[in-house]
């Protein structure tokens, strides 16, 4: 096979672009009638204390400042040829408590200037309908996902946004990493019950709930949006057994099966065997109604969007469960493996596999809609401009849309790639600007200070690219 034959591995129509979350680009934290989000209580981010209150200083209050300038920073985004651009919609600017009968106007009609101007550039919206920030009064009132109203705030949220901008969205997620309220249940569930005392049977219940909510938005776009197309967002973790003995590649299987659930529900719409023994197991009923089972069964989602950035050993041996790091959870340190400055495994060939596990399991398109190296970067300059050599990010990169090719070349349908914090933001689980994914640096610090100033990243250069060469500049051997 011939070089160029290789190469051609990306299909024609490939969505190529980048991804953001409301509460970690935009800040006006309280303009416009927005209300606080549950972000606005962990100003140290994912892995951090909850406050009591909102309280200064957190970075997200600023941000990016992307709230005022999300026209140079897309027209930016265009530049490098983007034809997806996913970001999520700040659920407290459309509803500021989450209980309202009607919606602020202020805050779709920023939504509608952010969209259009997207598909001005010929790039394709993609909307979170709920990105880590839930509205704040709503978590206090109801406590999170385990108690059945926030099902009607949400519906009425979704169904907003639907009738706004259906007509111009197609690519639509529901939860962003749905699976990850079994680790940060506030942040994901915004269930305010302190982890360590939170039941088994409070927990699972709030999955329902979401899991029910995901397919009542599913539902409402069919009606509504009937072009539009609704995936469910998980975090996607490969699992491997630390060692051949089958108690291990079981004990893998089982971590694995944890978050594969999810994506089990929203694709065949009902509960698989494992999880129903799960719950048999934790001595779990749940809540479950005719209708639930019917919305669920009825409304599966048309494809399925992960975000990958590492991926986890598991082992039935107690004596060799040592804890790494990891994105929301962490796994036993893969031998194999380097890992990232905040100790992140790095593994290519892992997207790949949980490509081909996906597809294999479900049949559905799939979406990378989060890939990328949080890094700390250098600002240098190089005739008169600022930029950063960040060639760790492209290697990073190039290496993972290298294995996203072979997963092309094994039969997976995959409909596009986008890279996680395409510009750098504050980061989720430090909430701090030093954990920077970008191929766009912003002039912003971890003590606040900054002009805010744009400036393009060597990997700006090298993705823009990779975009017009639809893949073809990708190398193959590093
Ligand atoms: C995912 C989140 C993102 C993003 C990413 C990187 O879990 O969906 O919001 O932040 O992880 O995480 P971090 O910012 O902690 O490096």
């Amino acid at each position: 096979m011939s070089t160029a034959e290789r190469r051609s591995g990306f299909p024609q129509g490939f969505l190529w672009g980048g991804a953001v979350s409301a509460n970690q680009v935009e800040g006006a934290w309280d303009e416009d009638g927005k209300g606080p989000s549950i972000q606005d209580v962990l100003p140290d981010g994912l892995v951090g204390q909850r406050t009591a209150a909102p309280v200064e200083p957190n970075l997200k209050r600023v941000a990016i400042d992307f709230y005022h300038r999300y026209e140079d920073d897309i027209a930016l985004l265009a530049e490098m040829g983007f034809t997806v651009f996913r970001f999520s919609i700040a659920w407290s600017r459309i509803f500021p408590r989450g209980d309202e009968s009607e919606p602020n106007e202020a805050g779709l009609a920023h939504y509608d200037r952010v969209i259009d101007t997207c598909l001005a550039h010929g790039i394709q919206p993609m909307v979170t309908m709920s990105h880590y920030e839930t509205p704040l009064h709503l978590a206090e009132q109801l406590g999170g996902w385990s108690d059945r109203r926030m099902l009607a705030h949400w519906e009425r949220y979704a169904r907003t946004l639907l009738e706004r901008y259906g007509d111009r969205v197609k690519y639509w997620l529901t939860f962003n990493e749905i699976n990850s309220v079994l680790h940060a249940p506030f942040a994901s569930g915004a269930i305010t019950t302190p982890a360590h005392e939170l039941s088994d049977a409070d927990l699972y219940q709030a999955i329902h709930h979401e899991l029910v909510a995901s397919a009542a938005a599913t539902r409402l776009a069919r009606h509504i949006a009937p072009e539009a197309l609704v995936g469910c967002m998980v975090l996607g973790t490969p699992t491997y057994p630390l060692t051949p003995d089958p108690r291990d590649v079981m004990a893998a299987m089982t971590t694995d099966r944890a978050s594969l659930a999810f994506g089990d529900v929203h694709v065949r719409g009902e509960y698989p065997g494992y999880f129903l023994r799960t719950l048999r197991e934790a001595g779990v009923h749940l809540d479950i109604t005719e209708e639930d089972r019917v919305l669920l069964r009825e409304n599966t989602v048309d494809f399925v969007s992960f975000s990958y950035y590492v991926s986890v050993c598991e082992t039935a041996d107690p004596a060799r469960r040592v804890t790494g790091s990891g994105n929301i959870f962490a796994g036993v340190p893969n031998p194999t493996l380097q890992a990232s400055q905040w100790g992140w495994q790095i593994d290519p060939v892992g997207l790949r596999v949980i490509l081909n596990q996906f597809w294999d399991r479900w049949q559905k398109p799939l979406f990378i809609v989060e890939n990328g190296l949080g890094a700390v970067d250098e600002l240098v300059e190089v005739d008169g401009e600022l930029t950063v050599h960040d060639d760790y990010r492209i290697a990073y990169l190039n290496d993972h849309l290298v294995q996203v090719e072979e997963a092309l070349a094994d039969g997976v349908s995959l409909l596009g790639y986008a890279t996680w914090g395409c510009i750098d933001l504050v980061s989720s689980s430090n909430a701090r600007m030093s954990k920077r994914y970008g191929l766009i640096y912003v002039d912003r610090n971890d003590d606040g200070s900054g002009t805010l100033a744009r400036y393009r990243k060597d990997s700006f250069r090298w993705y823009a690219e990779v975009i017009r060469s639809n893949g073809a500049s990708l190398e193959r051997h590093r």
